[in-house]
Parts: structure tokens; sequence; C-alpha cells
């Protein structure tokens, strides 16, 4: 029987209700499915940097190596500036193991209401290939002469041809898999360096996939169109930041963002990926038992799907699918119910 071993970091706001409320659900799966799982706790977040001035350890990612797969809650937190959360967690564990493919599955599930008129069961189904370890969050830049009016800032996006070349090529192959169509999406309109040099790395990956046909979009053509003609999408690549923002244009036209997993995957397996939930801390609903724990448990499926346990991925999918094309099953709030986090999972127990 294999048993892996996974890093659960909780983090912050409603993150530590969601891990732990599915927690038992996804050990279920993993005992259905014949094999084990051991989770090693890791309490680093903004409790910690407020304690102890740092999210995470000197030596976190080398604790990390360690593991066969990492999985994530949520980072922010209302006293502390959000770009030192991001940046003292979240991603030093994406750049330092190198999970370059930020893969972002959108899917309008039977029984959950698109805000687009029209719009039903099966009508949205695509992924966005977001890069993950370099563009416009490379951490190139400054800032020089503080408070005086010369003040300046600057923020440089990189992009390198082995990072741009490898998403893209993980982005064709996702498309070839699907028998579908890949859309790549800059502002190389405006951004005549980097993102021209995206449009000639697609032109030349498309080489190796003559048969996924392929659409170059701009990113603000590309938001209008997720909610003008959303069903004629199929896989997306993307910039870093714009990977980001279509995500969440994603979430919304597919119901919530307590609906939508993610998944940081280095594909070859020589360090682990870390799948987390798309959704932040959400301040807001913290201590109220309310969050959506689902797109913790398809982050969850996500997991299994990396480490080849296919068995319990589509438990959990199918359990999800299941719930939520019932009428009569629970809801949490943010789609449309009135249940709580484990009315939720205890559901879904019941249904595994
Ligand atoms: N579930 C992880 C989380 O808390 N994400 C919040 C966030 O701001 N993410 C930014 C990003 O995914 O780049």
């Amino acid at each position: 029987m294999d048993a892996y071993e996974i890093a659960v970091i909780p983090g912050d706001g409603i993150g530590p209700e969601v891990v732990d409320a599915a927690l038992p659900l996804v050990a279920d799966a993993a005992e259905e499915a014949g094999f084990s799982f051991e989770t090693t706790r890791f309490d680093w977040g903004t409790e910690r940097y407020l304690d102890r001035g740092e999210m995470m350890p000197d030596d976190g990612l080398d604790r990390l190596s360690a593991f066969d797969s990492i999985f994530l809650g949520a980072v922010g937190h209302p006293e502390v500036p959000d770009h030192v959360t991001l940046h003292g967690l979240l991603l030093p564990i994406r750049k330092g193991f190198d999970q370059y493919v930020c893969k972002r599955p959108n899917v309008l599930f039977e029984g959950i209401e698109s805000p687009l008129r029209g719009y039903g069961s099966g009508d949205i189904d695509f992924v966005v290939y977001r890069e993950n370890t370099e563009g416009e969050y490379a951490s190139v830049g400054g800032r020089e002469h503080r408070g005086f009016d010369h003040e300046t800032a600057v923020q440089s996006a990189l992009f390198t041809r082995r990072g741009t070349e490898r998403i893209v090529r993980a982005a064709f192959e996702a498309a070839a898999a699907r028998e579908g169509h890949l859309t790549s999406v800059t502002k190389s309109n405006a951004q005549a360096h980097s993102m021209v040099f995206w449009d000639d790395v697609v032109e030349e990956v498309a080489t190796e996939f003559p048969s996924v046909e392929v659409e170059r979009l701009l990113v603000d053509a590309a938001a209008m169109d997720l909610i003008r003609r959303p069903h004629e999408f199929d896989v997306l690549v993307a910039s870093n930041l714009f990977g980001d923002i279509l995500t969440d244009v994603g979430a919304q036209i597919t119901g919530s963002m307590g609906l939508a997993p993610s998944g940081n995957v280095h594909p070859d397996e020589s360090s682990p990926s870390m799948f987390e939930p798309v959704h932040g801390s959400a301040p807001d609903i913290v201590g109220e038992g309310v969050a959506n724990p689902l797109a913790t448990v398809l982050s969850w499926s996500m997991l299994f799907e990396e480490l080849g346990e296919t068995r319990a991925a589509d438990a959990l999918w199918t359990g999800v699918t299941d719930q939520l094309a019932d009428d009569d099953a629970p809801r949490t709030p943010d789609i449309g119910g009135t249940a709580g986090t484990d009315d939720v999972v205890a559901d879904l127990r019941s249904r595994l």
C-alpha cells in the first residue's frame, strides 16, 4: 500500500477552516482507493509573522522538500499588507520548487447558476495554464526617493525563453490531451518586447502540435470574451498576472470563488507540487463556519491526480459534482445555501 507524506499549511483566515474540515473526507477517499497518506502540519502564516517577523522559517523550503506534495489553505490578513504575506509564503514556495504550471480548471457544475444568462451545466469548461514563476511576479525592480516629489517605483516583468517555452508547451500538451484548442493571452499590442516574444514562442511551439488550433487574444478582449462567449474556451495560457486575473473572472462565471481549485505543479516530479483553493483568506467570514470547502476538496482531487491516484481523485471530483447536482444537499451561502462548512463535508463523506 502506498503511503504518501503530505505537508499541510492551513495558513490564514478561512484557510484552516476549510483545510481541517476537508481532511477526514480526503482520508476516506484515500482509504477507499487503497492508499494512505500522513500529513505534517506547518502553522506558517501571518500569525507567525506578527509574532516573529517571518511567515515561515528560513529552512522552510528545505523542510518541505522532503514531502510528496504540499497543500496550502489561504494567505492574507487584514493587519498586514498583502504583498508581505504573499512574498513571505506563497510565492517563495511556488518559485523555490519551480512550480511553473499554475493549473486552474473552471467548470460550471450542474446545479450551479452562472451569473451569465443562458449558461447551464457543462456549458463552461476550460482550464487556465498560468505561468507561475516569473513574468510580472518576478520581483525585479525597486522604489527610490521615498516621500519626495521625484519618488520612483519600477517593477519589471521577466520573460525567459526557458520559462515561456515550458508553460506554453505544457498548455499545448493539455490542449492536445483534451483534443481541444488553445488560446494564448497577451497584451502584445502595447507590450512590444516581452509579449511579442511570448507570441513568437507560441508560434514556434505550435509547430510541435499541428493538431491544436491556436487563437491569440489580447487580455482585455479575453476578459470580455470570458463573459461574452465562455463556452468557446478550452485551454488558455497566460502570464503570471494575466492568468491570476482571468481565473478570478473564471471563478465568478462558474458560480463562486468557493468552487475554484488550483495546482502549482512542477510536472517532472523532482520537487513537490502545491495545491490550494484559488480563494484567499476571506477575513469577512472568518469564524462563521460558512466557508465553502469545495474548492479545497477539488484541489485535493487535483493533488491525488498528480500523484497518480486517479481513483481517489475521481471519487472526490464526482462526489462534489453529485452533491452540487442534488437540490436537497447542503450548500454554503456563496452558492445560495444556508449550510455550514462541516455540513457540506459531512454530506460529501456520506456520498463516498
Ligand atoms: N489560496 C491561496 C491564497 O490565499 N491566495 C491568495 C492570493 O492572493 N493569491 C495570489 C496568487 O495566487 O498569485
